[in-house]
This record gives structure tokens, sequence and C-alpha cells, in this order.
């Protein structure tokens, strides 16, 4: 059997623990690394959704969603290891646990993951974290270490590869708590770090380290806003047209930013134009959430619900426009267009 999947896809790892823990073999099973940008060719056949992960069972059939896999190959080799359980009522019971576990548990851990590149979502997700926790201080078994007791079973495997995901990030977040030490869950956790084929396959992959961490640490472009100095600019008019000369040929912004001057000294100003409501407010939402991630702020006015005005200047300890506020308009026009 033929299944296609991508690396450090967590659907795609919910399906190679499968084969894992069922000992299912490379002869019975083999996995084919794709690039979902170039598939091969009768990828598209086989899936018109072209998602991973997805299981050639024939030439012109194949069969995608990783849970449909899960119970597809469990039943495929049903002399091995049951992973759903031994009969129609475990089965059932487990599934039912997958759904909850997902929707009470495990979409809040990944709102933490998905978030950490914006101040304000993080701040809400982190907000809700605990509801995750205590959501599944109600659904763990009492006494056992796993879902599936001793070993790991379907509900372990489908919740594990997003476990791996928060866990990576919560290494390198600090502001992402873990439960309570002497939790169900905190327990639960540990145990599933230090299951053998979830470390053989996920986390001692140092690749997929390196791609969470790149996931979840601040992109260069606000390091690069927090790392300017905040020393005032002498030539200013050069300093903007560099700015816009920039923006035209490295960005292709259609942006001018003007250098204007009011009683206390010099700031810049643009004027974003939006054919309608929605992207205004779509990108007054960008920029304060810029605000608040990269800590710097600046003024703006809404004009005609059509035209957003952003003043960029600094305040303290003298009133002038820095390298700060440059790098600041460069990212803001980047991500507004007019
Ligand atoms: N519900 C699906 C989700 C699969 C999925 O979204 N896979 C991603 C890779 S992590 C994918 O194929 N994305 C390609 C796309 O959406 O175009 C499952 O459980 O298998």
């Amino acid at each position: 059997m033929n299944i296609y999947t991508i690396p450090f896809c967590p659907f795609c790892f919910r399906v190679k623990l499968t084969t894992q823990i069922k000992n299912i073999s490379p002869s019975e099973v083999s996995f084919h690394e794709i690039e979902l940008k170039n598939p091969p060719e009768k990828f598209h056949k086989l899936n018109p959704n072209k998602t991973v992960p997805t299981v050639e069972i024939s030439s012109e059939q194949g069969l995608a969603e990783s849970l449909v896999i899960m119970e597809y190959l469990d039943e495929t080799f049903a002399s091995k290891y049951p992973i759903f359980g031994e009969n129609s009522t475990e089965k059932a019971l487990n599934k039912y646990l997958i759904e909850r576990v997902n929707n009470e548990v495990t979409g809040y851990l990944m709102a933490c993951f998905f978030s950490c590149q914006s101040k304000v979502k993080f701040t809400k997700a982190l907000d809700k974290l605990h509801l995750a926790y205590e959501n599944l201080e109600k659904l763990l078994p009492k006494n056992l270490v796993f879902f599936g007791g001793n070993q790991l079973n379907a509900v372990d495997i489908s919740f594990a590869p997003f476990y791996c995901y928060f866990f990576i990030a919560q290494k390198i977040r600090n502001e992402i708590f873990l439960p309570k030490k002497d939790t169900k869950s905190f327990k639960y956790f540990n145990a599933l770090i230090n299951d053998p084929h979830i470390k053989k396959l996920i986390l001692d992959n140092e690749l997929f380290n390196k791609h969470i961490e790149e996931c979840v640490s601040a992109k260069e472009e606000i390091q690069k806003i927090k790392n300017s100095s905040r020393a005032l600019i002498s030539d200013l008019h050069t300093a903007v047209e560099q700015l816009n000369h920039k923006l035209k040929t490295t960005y292709h912004k259609n942006i001018t930013w003007y250098l204007e001057s009011n009683t206390s000294g010099p700031y810049i100003i643009t004027h974003f134009k939006f054919s309608n409501y929605h992207q205004a407010l779509n990108a007054i939402e960008y920029l304060c959430d810029l605000q608040e991630t990269s800590d710097h702020h600046t003024n703006f006015r809404l004009d005609n619900f059509s035209e957003l005005a952003v003043e960029i200047c600094t305040h303290q300890p003298k009133w002038g426009v820095t390298e700060m506020d440059l790098a600041f308009a460069e990212v803001l026009s980047t991500h507004i267009s007019n």
C-alpha cells in the first residue's frame, strides 16, 4: 500500500504513528514524501482536493482524511494491535473521544501555536489555554498512562502530533504554560513526550524542531523594527526618498510616504485608500496588531470610511523620525495594499 505524505504534517504523523504502533512493516505500507506544490501527476487523480495524507487504493482511487486512513489501516491489518478497540462499543467510544479531544483540547493548544506571530491573538489564545487543561483533565481515564491504557491507542495517536507542535513551541515561547504538575494532564503530556514511537518519529527529528522554531520565533521583520535605532535621523528627505524607492522597486508597492511637521517637529505620513469599509477595518486590525507585536505605536485616522492616514514619529526622548519609524513604515506598507 502506498501513502503520500509531506514532512512535519501532523495529519501525516497520525498515519505514520499508526503503522509504527501496529508494527506494520514498510513492505506492507510504504510512505512517499511529496511536494504539495509539485506533486506526482497521478496524485491529482487520487485526491482532487490535493491534501495529504492520501492512500493509493488503486491507480484511479485515493483515500484521504487522516482519521479515516487510521481506521482503514486498523481494519486492513486487523490481526495486529487494534488501536480503535476490540469491539463496536470500544470503537465508537474512541471515535467519540477523538472528536471531543480535538474540539475541547487540541483547538486551544493550536490556537496558541498559530497565533505566536501576533501579540493580540497570542494573548487571547493564552487566556483560554486553561480551558484545554480543564477539559483534558475530565476526559483522561483514571490511573492510566494513556487513553489506551499502557499503550497508545487511536485517541492518543490522533492527539500526539499536535501536542508535539505545542510542546516544542512552549519550550521556545515561555509565555505558554503547561498544566500544574500534580494533574493527570501533566502526567499524560510527560508520558507522550517520553513514548519511544513519538520520540523516534517526531521529537528526535532535528528538522522538525527547527521547523517549529521558525514558526514560533518572532518574524525577521518584527525583529528588524525592534532592533532598529531610536536615534533621530538628520537627513530625513533622503531617508524618506530611499524608503519610497525601496517600496516601489523591491516590493512593487504604490505607496508614498511624505515628510511633514507640526509645532513639535517632523513626522512621516501616508494615506492608504480602500474600496470598502471592510478592507479599511482589516488594515486597522493589522496596524494595531503590528503596533502591539513590535511594541512601537503610531497615530492613525480613518477618513470617509475608505482612507487610512498613518502618521509615524518618535516622541521620546526627543521628537523626530528614527530608523525604527522607517522600519515600521516599511513593514506596514508591505502588508497593506492601496
Ligand atoms: N482533515 C485532513 C487535513 C489534512 C491537511 O490539511 N493536510 C495539509 C498538510 S498538513 C494539506 O494537505 N494541505 C494542503 C492544502 O490544503 O492544499 C486530515 O485529517 O487528513
